[in-house]
């Protein structure tokens, strides 16, 4: 395996946009001690995500063990973060923009290929469940900004004031110091996303973010994008991502680990694949971080990364695992 030394770009780090290490969960009450495991084990029914985010695997695993679909699994999974307030990059509580408004990006899809999104909406607190009815209740794919908030009323779900005191303070300080430059830093990239396959052997995943903090108003990322963020295809396996969501769009990053599963390679392999296929379009710039997690039809999952400090979380009737990402730099 390739691997480089990590140099700091010191005009970046001037910058201030990475200030701290590139590490971490935001979600302090599920982190644990990390386990090696066998990744390349296969069993179903599991359910896995990016990160640390262990009470979305326990609420998955819970709807697996109780014989539910992976579809509702990955729904209620990832819907648990989305109601953590002390979660600030995803949901409810998640990071504003640069003009300190939330605005939310989701997406779902399920064993037949059926999908649903919701890019930028605000006031809403779960685009999960909104994403899941643009799929169910709509001939559309994506919903996005206003429209899609006007959707969610009509489907009922109420409107709610997202930018909790904690997230405007921290914004407001952003203000004093930032220019306006969005922040890459990993502690603002915890996206979740979730994959899971179920006891018939179907898989379904759901990724959901607030995206880049202080972004710029209107930006999308990778993680609504179908392909980008999230793929499931049920004959193969399925793909979802976390990090700089640009990279993600670029490489179309999570339709592509499932196309070199498709080819034959494992999801350990297809996500070093994917991981490299970004560092080969930034050869000079690697001050980024991109965490890909894959999951194959037998069950076999994996995960890699560019910098050192990813986690994903796994859960089958053999465990609730923390699983440490290899990385494409060490340091
Ligand atoms: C985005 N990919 O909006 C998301 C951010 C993220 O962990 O993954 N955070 O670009």
């Amino acid at each position: 395996m390739k691997r480089r030394k990590f140099i700091r770009n010191s005009g970046t780090v001037a910058a201030g946009i990475i200030s701290t290490p590139l590490l971490a969960s935001c979600n302090e009450k599920s982190k644990t001690p990390l386990k090696t495991s066998n990744t390349t084990e296969a069993v179903i029914p599991i359910a896995i995500c990016t990160w640390d985010f262990g009470n979305a695997t326990a609420k998955a695993w819970e709807v697996l063990k109780a014989g539910g679909n992976a579809l509702d699994a990955v729904h209620q999974g990832v819907m648990v973060e989305e109601n953590d307030l002390n979660n600030n990059t995803v949901g409810n509580g998640g990071r504003p923009d640069r003009d300190g408004h939330v605005t939310l990006d989701a997406c779902i899809m399920d064993k037949d290929g059926n999908c649903g999104a919701v890019l930028a909406m605000e006031n809403i607190a779960n685009p999960i469940s909104v994403a899941r009815k643009v799929m169910e209740e709509t001939p559309h794919v994506m919903l996005a900004g206003k429209g899609a908030e006007q959707f969610a009323y009509e489907q009922g779900f109420e409107k709610t004031d997202l930018l909790t005191e904690k997230s405007k303070q921290d914004w407001l300080e952003w203000k004093k110091t930032s220019e306006y430059k969005p922040i890459i830093n990993i502690e603002n990239h915890d996206t979740i996303g979730m994959l899971a396959i179920d006891k018939n052997g179907d898989i379904a995943g759901a990724c959901t973010t607030s995206g880049m903090a202080y972004k710029m108003a209107g930006r999308v990322g990778d993680s609504p994008i179908i392909g980008a963020g999230l793929f499931v295809d049920n004959e193969i396996g399925g793909a979802t991502a976390t990090g700089v969501g640009e990279e993600v769009v670029r490489t179309v990053g999570s339709f592509l680990i499932v196309e070199l599963m498709r080819q034959g390679k494992s999801p350990q392999e297809a996500c070093e694949e994917g991981v490299k296929r970004i560092i080969a379009k930034n050869k000079d710039k690697q001050d980024f971080q991109i965490g890909f997690i894959a999951i194959n039809k037998k069950g076999e999952t994996g995960g890699y990364c560019i910098h050192p400090g990813f986690t994903y979380r796994t859960y089958t009737e053999n465990g609730h695992i923390n699983n440490p990402s290899e990385s494409y730099l060490e340091y």
